[in-house]
């Protein structure tokens, strides 16, 4: 059978869809890729109306869709809208079925069942692969594990299957190029995904540096992760596989593989992006035959996500010999009860020491990233500065990345928003909501110059909770936003600016 499966992410790594075609292709299908990659969509514009697509895009996505046995979307939760147009205006266009997959179907399915005629929870190679063949000999799909569809107007869902243990039974991520399709910066006609478009949208990335010849590509080595905060959606996920070993690795060989495959195909990538909720849980004897194996055949600088409990000495030492160049870690919150709210295991003190411990290694680890989650309605201006000290006793320098808290559905927090009354329109609080823009700016700023050359003392005094306070009142904040705007139009048009060049090279 022909389907077409359709990624809304903002950029054309979109690794569970890939996944999902070289497996389907594997069982005997045949696939057209379609990638709607467009930056604005994290553009403060969209916080108070959904961002859609035009009628121009949908007609031509329809066009390309006619033919197709099957239609796969795959979503998150803030591209719930904009799926849901595309996807109605395809039932209404064309007699194919639509099958939805990904996190948000996972955590919602009934309110995906709104505009899908079957929708996939959890890992999706199987049950996909199930209900093309199904469809495709005319049987009924109705006992597919992970299916959910509706009966007479009510949500059913089949139970779900045991999650995969041997991950090197799935083909590697389909980077065919054949029959894949894009649409740059969702503006319509669909074209070809050429070589040259793959490497301009790939060096279009924000995580891409082509400047400094530093193009990404970015993929995963494992799948789960070993801890369950309560603002992820980990924490909903591992409950649906309770007694089951969750957080699963590649065989080396098999990565190894991959990235091989991925340097002989396009040698214009240069680095690599490990995004594993936490590379560094992999036991030390898997990273030393990793590190083997990398340093043997790939040597390119790669980056990758630790959480602050599994970085050891041991384990910086060896990654940072065979590569690491870019370490990102969580800390989350300097304030012990956020750290509790959260589910967060590693203590303020824990903190301090691996942060001085990974500023040991820079050089050659360029200064690690450290993500704070800031906007929590939970935290008061107390908390809020706790996180600065916290920050301010680890050696800079390091780059502070401040994510505004989004009570993800399915997750504990959001359970726990919504019983305190703190969800009152979920559209505009976290389907539209980005997690780019922050309320408070000022303590953005704050944040970002923590782990620069400013004097820690006047750091200090800047992380006065009367300040805070003060420049967090209605007007200072409309002022500080204002310039912000100003910075995110002008990367928007900078992405604009590189989309356009690569459709000079298409
Ligand atoms: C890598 C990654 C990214 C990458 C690349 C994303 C991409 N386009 O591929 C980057 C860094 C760009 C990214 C960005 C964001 N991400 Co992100 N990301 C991840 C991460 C770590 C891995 C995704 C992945 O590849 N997983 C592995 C594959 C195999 O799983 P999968 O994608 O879910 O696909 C499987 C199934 O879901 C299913 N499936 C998927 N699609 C479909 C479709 C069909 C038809 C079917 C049948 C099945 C199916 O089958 C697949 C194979 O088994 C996940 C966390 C995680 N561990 O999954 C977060 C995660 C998906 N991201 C998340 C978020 C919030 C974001 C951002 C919004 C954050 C931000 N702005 O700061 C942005 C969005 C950017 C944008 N505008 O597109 C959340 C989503 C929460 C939610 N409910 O929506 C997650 C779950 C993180 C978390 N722990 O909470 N992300
Ligand atoms: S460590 Fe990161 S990926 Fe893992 S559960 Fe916590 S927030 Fe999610």
């Amino acid at each position: 059978m022909k389907i077409a499966l359709i990624s809304p992410y903002a950029d054309i790594t979109a690794y569970g869809v890939r996944c999902l075609s070289s497996y389907l292709k594997s069982r005997g299908h045949q696939v057209k890729l379609i990638f709607l990659p467009d930056y604005r969509d994290e553009q403060d514009e969209f916080l108070t109306r959904p961002y859609l697509y035009t009628a121009e895009l949908l007609a031509d996505i329809t066009a390309h869709c006619q033919g197709c046995g099957l239609i796969g979307i795959s979503l998150m939760t803030f591209c719930f809208e904009r799926v849901a147009q595309l996807s109605d205006h395809l039932r209404q266009n064309l007699d194919i079925p639509v099958v939805w997959g990904g996190i948000h179907a996972t955590i919602r399915p009934e309110e995906c069942l709104e505009h899908a005629d079957f929708v996939c929870r959890g890992e999706g190679e199987e049950a996909l692969a199930q209900l093309a063949h199904t469809l495709e000999t005319g049987q009924k799909p109705w006992d597919i594990a992970n299916l959910s569809y509706k009966q007479d107007g009510r949500a059913l869902h089949n139970p779900l299957a045991p999650l995969v243990q041997d991950l090197d039974a799935y083909p590697l991520p389909d980077y065919d190029l054949e029959d894949h399709y894009y649409a740059p910066m969702a503006h319509p006609p669909l074209r070809r995904l050429t070589l040259g478009a793959f490497q301009a949208l790939m060096a279009a990335n924000p995580l891409s540096h082509p400047e400094r010849g530093q193009i990404i590509y970015q993929t995963m080595a494992s799948r789960g992760c070993p801890y369950h905060c309560s603002y992820c959606c980990n924490n909903f996920l591992r409950q649906l596989y309770p007694g089951q070993k969750y957080v699963r690795f590649l065989g080396v060989d098999r990565l190894i593989a991959e990235l091989r495959d991925i340097r002989t195909r396009f040698p214009f990538l240069t680095f690599v992006i490990l995004s594993d909720d936490s590379f560094f849980s992999a036991p030390m004897t898997y990273l030393r035959q990793f590190a083997q194996a990398y340093e043997q055949e790939i040597g390119l600088p790669f980056r990758c996500l630790a959480s602050p409990l599994a970085v050891t000495e041991a384990k910086l030492q060896l990654l940072t010999r065979v590569g690491l160049r870019v370490l990102q870690m969580g800390i989350q919150t300097g304030s012990e009860s956020t750290r509790r709210l959260y589910k967060r295991e590693a203590s303020a003190a824990q903190l301090i020491e691996t942060g001085k411990l990974v500023a040991r290694f820079i050089p050659p680890l360029e200064p690690p990233r450290y993500d704070i989650i800031i906007d929590n309605p939970y935290e008061s201006p107390a908390d809020i500065v706790s996180t600065v000290r916290l920050l301010l006793d680890i050696p800079a320098p390091y780059k502070v990345h401040a994510f505004s808290l989004v009570f993800i559905p399915g997750t504990e927090l959001h359970r726990r928003a919504a019983q305190d009354g703190l969800i009152e329109d979920e559209k505009r609080q976290i389907y539209r909501k980005q997690f780019h823009t922050p309320s408070n700016v000022y303590l953005k700023i704050l944040l970002r110059l923590t782990g620069s050359r400013w004097p820690v003392p006047l750091l200090r005094l800047l992380a006065h909770p009367q300040l805070l306070t003060w420049f967090n009142l209605p007007l200072m904040r409309q002022l500080l936003n204002s310039l912000r705007r100003l910075k995110v139009s002008r990367w928007v048009r900078r992405q604009g600016s590189l989309t356009l060049k690569e459709k000079h090279q298409a």
